[in-house]
């Protein structure tokens, strides 16, 4: 299965919830009357688009309206399509990996999906030609750093680890010691996502942050945050708390199989400011894909 099929397969439930309702109020209507951009707007945000965005797209189809650049509900359809394109537009370079190393450093709470995300991110990068070291700062759940073990032998790369209970701070110096003296391209740093207490997880992330700077000043180049996209706006909620603790670079979103909250992808450019940077469709190794605005529009809007 090509990974564009695979993305699509997983949208399924996404289009069920979404553009198929969408559609069904498109095929229903004879005119873009007021009830119709009621509906529409109801199905936005019940597709986890977020308020926020879900206004801004409104408030773009009645400027269409009014311009006469839509004029019956099946010119909707393309309009959305074409919108949300743009919504999603990604600038700039994906990864900024300019250091010796580059630390990448991975956030988010407990389960979404950090550590086999640093498995498929190493394994990726070393098939790039990267030199891939991984720090196991999760030291805080039993059998983390064995996780990050396994994936380490599959992705082919070293883990540093320490025994459970030890200072994920610790953790990070070695690791960071280590990256530079073996001349490492990108030092990957998982931690514990412990969310019951904002100033616990702030003085824990700070710390690692000081002891990363220590060696490299310029580091983390990149703070990854891993939302599941299962979860739908309590990802948004969870990722705005991340905001205010972590200078975030960007989003990984995972289990976008089979999930029917696809459309927290949009909410989390728009409302967040945040670019996905990278998705994830499955727990295997090669699930995982950088994120591509029209690959994902094209599966989010397209029939079986
Ligand atoms: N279906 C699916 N499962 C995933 C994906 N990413 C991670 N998982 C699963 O989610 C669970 C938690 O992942 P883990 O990496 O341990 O999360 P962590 O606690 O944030 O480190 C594991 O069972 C993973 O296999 C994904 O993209 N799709
Ligand atoms: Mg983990």
């Amino acid at each position: 299965m090509s990974f564009f099929e695979k993305l699509k397969n997983g949208l399924s439930k996404t289009r069920e919830n979404f553009t198929e309702r969408i559609e069904e109020l498109i095929g229903g209507s004879v005119a873009l009357d007021d009830d119709f951009m009621e509906e529409l707007e109801m199905l936005l945000i019940a597709g986890d688009v977020g308020m926020k965005t879900t206004e801004k797209i409104m408030q773009a189809m009645h400027k269409a309206i009014v311009k006469r650049e839509i004029k019956t509900p099946d010119e909707v359809m393309p309009f959305l399509q074409k919108y949300v394109a743009e919504l999603l537009h990604v600038e700039g370079q994906r990864m900024h990996l300019t250091g010796k190393p580059s630390v990448v450093l991975v956030v988010g709470v407990n389960g979404v999906g950090k550590t086999t995300t640093i498995g498929k991110l190493s394994n990726y990068y070393r098939l790039l030609g990267y030199k891939v070291m991984i720090a196991a700062g999760d030291t805080f759940r039993a059998a983390a750093a064995e996780q990050l073990k396994i994936w380490g032998e599959r992705a082919q790369v070293e883990v540093i680890a320490h025994g459970e209970g030890a200072d994920p701070a610790a953790v990070v110096f070695d690791g960071v010691k280590a990256a530079i003296a073996r001349n490492m391209g990108i030092l990957f740093i998982d931690t514990a996502g412990r969310l019951h207490n904002k100033s616990n997880l702030m003085k824990e992330l700070d710390k690692i942050h000081r002891v990363i700077q220590r060696e490299i000043p310029a580091a983390p180049h990149e703070t990854l945050l891993v939302l599941d996209a299962t979860t739908g706006q309590n990802a948004i909620s969870q990722a705005r708390i991340f905001l205010e603790t972590a200078n975030v670079t960007g989003v990984v979103l995972t289990k976008l199989d089979g999930t029917a909250k696809g459309g927290v992808v949009i909410a989390i450019k728009e409302e967040l400011g945040l670019d996905v940077k990278w998705i994830g469709v499955g727990e295997g190794m090669m699930d995982f894909r950088p994120f591509e605005p029209e690959s994902f529009v094209k599966a989010l809007f397209t029939k079986n």
